[in-house]
């Protein structure tokens, strides 16, 4: 073993210090200085790759998995998750981040449970089922946003004849890392199958620059689902407003929205950001790159995306990993919303955020 604190040693010295490491190992240390390259990479030097899962790949072994494995208590979801190639074999997009196609068959039921992770689900297609929120039914459908923020009971159940699919995003990784996962079974007749078309929670809480007088501000965002329509319409006017030349869109073509908590203004979720960006046909984003990792879903359209490297054509449902601090760039001819969600909030709390824009060649 060589060291940097020693960089010519006799034999007799060298034997000895064999002996130091060999007695390092046996006291259960680890000396600094033969492995700070690994520790302390002079930038973030992720593990995770740039990797796209494609749709209908996604989908079709979801339906698969529908007609072979049923859903019930023990396994709880049919849900499987997006492996990033670069992480070893676990189930995980990004080093933080979770995310699954989950599958319900007609009338089935994911039995309640709660956990101390955070999920959030995010449909590209169909209608029919509900997710029961602590009690609140809410509706599920094409381009809506349901949270499951930690510690609420929660399950989903199909009322319709035919199947259905979307993506859960969790903090399952980060909060596997730092051991901080609780999780316990829900009663099985939480299950009150009502479909109101509109949540409890949506009534309180879903009426713009409105907060009920008396109403907690927790955390995590008290409103569970934000609609398409409202998302669209918020794109839709950003857009329009940038060509009648007013200001608020983050750069030419490019219109984004954030899910945030009403009460508080800050993220819907605390360990996850979740927005919605919209590409005017023909455009090119500027090319960025932050600490932190991110899973984007394509909604609408399709487009290229350059991760790092690498480049990519994607279409409507297909999903991406983007890795801690590799440049990234979309760009679409015909347009394109997509989903993104990132792990921000938590390298916001702890003072680890940064970005910065690559300098055009
Ligand atoms: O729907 O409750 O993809 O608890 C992973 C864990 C979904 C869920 C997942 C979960 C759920
Ligand atoms: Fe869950």
């Amino acid at each position: 073993m060589t060291s940097a604190l020693s960089p010519s040693v006799s034999a007799r010295d060298q034997a000895e210090l064999d002996q130091l490491y060999k007695r390092f190992a046996a006291a259960h240390m680890s000396p600094l200085w033969t492995h700070i390259g690994d520790l302390m990479p002079a930038i973030p030097r992720p593990e995770a790759v740039p990797m796209v899962w494609r749709w209908p790949t996604l989908l079709g072994l979801a339906e698969r998995a529908g007609v072979l494995v049923p859903v019930g208590r023990g396994g709880e979801r049919r849900a499987i998750a997006l492996a990033n190639p670069g992480l070893a074999g676990a189930p995980y997009a990004t080093p933080t981040l979770w995310a699954a196609v989950q599958y319900l068959g007609p009338r089935e039921k994911a039995p309640a449970h709660r956990h101390s992770q955070t999920a959030f689900r995010f449909v590209i297609d169909g209608e029919g089922v509900w997710t029961n929120v602590e009690g609140d039914p809410v509706a599920m459908r094409r381009g809506d946003l349901l949270l499951t923020p930690g510690m609420h009971f929660h399950e989903h159940h199909n009322t319709t004849d035919r199947a259905m699919a979307w993506v859960d995003g969790l903090d399952i990784p980060l909060v596997r890392q730092i051991d901080a996962g609780f999780f316990e079974f829900g009663p099985d007749e939480l299950g009150t199958q009502a479909t109101p078309a509109s949540s409890r929670n949506e009534r309180l809480w879903g009426h713009p620059g409105l907060t009920p007088v008396g109403a907690p501000t927790p955390k995590a965002s008290p409103l569970m689902a934000y609609r398409w329509e409202h998302t669209d319409a918020a794109l839709t006017a950003q857009l329009d407003l940038e060509l009648e030349g007013h200001p608020g869109v983050v750069e030419p073509g490019h219109a984004v929205v954030r899910f945030t908590n009403p009460a508080t203004a800050r993220d819907c979720l605390t360990t996850m950001r979740c927005e919605m960006h919209r590409l005017r046909p023909g455009t090119r984003t500027a090319v960025t790159r932050s600490t932190g990792s991110s899973v984007y879903q394509i909604f609408a359209g399709s487009g290229v995306v350059r991760i790092g490297d690498e480049r990519f054509e994607v279409g409507t449902g297909d999903l991406f990993a983007v890795p801690s601090w590799a440049p990234l760039g979309l760009m679409s001819e015909p347009g394109l919303d997509a989903f993104r969600y990132s792990d921000e909030p938590v390298f916001e709390a702890l003072g680890l955020a940064h970005t910065e824009r690559e300098e055009m060649a």
